[in-house]
């Protein structure tokens, strides 16, 4: 089995951006692909976002994301649906940060991800928002990132 410990996870909801996160952050090329199953690289972890979404898919979620240095959870600042139950991160021993999304969409809501987010658990300074498109907030993540290290 693949240890985990150098790797960055990211769930989340169906959309909410963790594949063109991941891609922005490896500074890849933005190309869009459904993720279907759990995607490996050397850095990333990229989980379907039914692990979050459909409650039977959660403790698979979990089982494949604990063992990471890190955990993204991720917020489209666009999506009115939570489906991530309250401090849902209390799970994980690893430390998880807040992403919020698609920050450069006309319907971008920060108020009602942060309350999402903070749901879940994630403090509020541990919450950043961002745009893959535009790549505001990217390197206020990479300072994040950086600042949490992978444990
Ligand atoms: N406006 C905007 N759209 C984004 C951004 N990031 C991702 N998207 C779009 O959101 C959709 C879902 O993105 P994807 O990365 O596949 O989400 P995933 O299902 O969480 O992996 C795609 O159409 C992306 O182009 C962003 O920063 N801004
Ligand atoms: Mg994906």
């Amino acid at each position: 089995m693949a240890n985990n410990r150098g790797r960055i996870a990211l769930i989340g909801r169906i959309g909410s951006g963790k594949t063109t996160l991941v891609q922005c952050l490896s500074d890849e090329y933005q190309k869009y692909k459904k993720t279907q199953q759990v995607t490996y690289t050397p850095l990333f972890l990229d989980t379907p976002g039914e692990f979050v979404e459909l409650p039977c898919f959660r403790p698979q979620a979990i089982n494949v994301t604990c063992d990471a240095g890190l955990i993204i959870l991720v917020n489209s600042s666009t999506d009115c649906q939570n489906s991530v139950p309250p401090n849902f991160i209390r799970t994980y021993t690893r430390p998880v940060i807040g992403v919020i999304t698609k920050i450069d969409d006309k319907q971008c809501n920060l108020k009602r991800s942060y309350r999402y987010l903070q749901y879940a658990g994630i403090r509020e300074n541990e919450i950043v928002p961002v745009s893959a498109f535009s790549g505001v907030g990217i390197d206020d993540l990479k300072i994040l990132i950086e600042s949490v290290g992978l444990k």
